[in-house]
């Protein structure tokens, strides 16, 4: 049986590619050298585009495939897909939604309290033997009873927000509206409101045109020198370089951030401060969630050659 061909624009685990190459006949483009010249030599033969989140796909990619069908990605977040241009050409697109969100919501609880008491200068404090040399490790801020705000009351915040509700966290969220499973939060209807209201600031929206940069410099310096903004969505909802401003200049006290602007180069200024936590995109990285995830990206490729309905369609 003819295999249909597709085009794979980052590496998956080997669990998933000898699944995908057994079905499809892939063309590896983070394989190629000259990518521009591997799109116009396969272009043509391609039918779907299996991608990741933050690689998405954009409009160069897609006109260079005339005959693509479908994009699946492997992630929850689709901002990278160009969804114009696949909707103007009636192309489908699929991602991982569910499966990564609880994973998601425990990184970003861990960075809270991770950075909340310094738990990576404590741990180089025993192994550089400041412990025994200089005595007791500083003092940290508290966790439990401190005030929340989740910037996007969606699954992933809404996941957050549950596990601090455990740590006997008050809990505020702004949203386009209130929510009606969010009975026992407040809805504080402004992102500087609920940024001034918060200690520890998520960021847990789904980035847009629309969200870019929501979380500005007003925003920024309203969660104040005391407070931590926390990031585990994606870069473009904050102006990092407002962000970086407030962290040098201490009018922000602290950050805990999976994402970044041109990650995995991210900005060298991130290196120079201590008051930030840094993780290399990796909310949705467990054995466990990866590997449903890339079953999910199969499923809405086979569903869609096979003809049935994709399971997490998004157009
Ligand atoms: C990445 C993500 O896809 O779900 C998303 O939107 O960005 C992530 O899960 C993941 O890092 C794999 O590349």
């Amino acid at each position: 049986m003819h295999k249909p061909d597709i085009l794979q624009v980052g590496p998956y685990p080997q669990w998933d590619q000898v699944p995908l190459d057994e079905r499809f006949t892939t063309h590896k483009l983070f394989e190629a050298t000259d990518k521009d010249a591997f799109l116009a030599e396969h272009g043509p033969t391609i039918r779907a585009i299996a991608t990741r989140g933050e690689l998405g796909a954009d409009a160069r990619m897609i006109a260079a495939c005339p005959n693509l069908e479908i994009v699946s990605l492997y992630g929850v977040g689709f901002d990278a897909v160009d969804l114009e241009a696949c909707r103007a050409q009636n192309i489908r697109v699929t991602n991982t939604p569910d499966v990564l969100t609880q994973d998601v919501a425990d990184l970003g609880v861990a960075m809270m309290l991770c950075q909340s008491r310094g738990m990576i200068g404590a741990e180089a404090w025993v192994r550089d033997g400041a412990w025994s040399s200089k005595g007791l490790y500083p003092l940290k801020r508290r966790v439990h009873g401190a005030k929340a705000g989740i910037l996007g009351l969606g699954r992933i915040g809404y996941e957050v927000a549950r596990r601090l509700a455990g740590f006997d966290i008050d809990i505020a969220y702004c949203d386009v509206a209130p929510k009606d499973y969010a009975k026992d939060w407040s809805f504080i209807d402004d992102p500087v409101a609920l940024a001034s209201h918060a200690d520890f600031l998520f960021v847990t929206l789904a980035a847009s045109e629309q969200t870019r940069h929501v979380v500005d410099r007003e925003v920024i310096h309203a969660v104040g020198p005391q407070g931590m903004v926390i990031n585990i969505s994606r870069a473009s909802n904050i102006d990092e370089d407002a962000l970086l401003a407030a962290l040098e200049s201490g009018a922000l006290g602290s950050a805990a951030l999976d994402v970044f602007e041109g990650e995995p180069d991210l900005n060298p200024r991130f290196l120079q401060l201590e008051n930030v936590l840094l993780q290399p995109h990796h909310a949705s990285g467990t054995i466990e969630t990866r590997k449903a995830m890339g079953q999910l990206v199969r499923d809405n490729l086979s569903a869609h050659f096979a003809g049935h309905p994709l399971p997490t369609p998004v157009l």
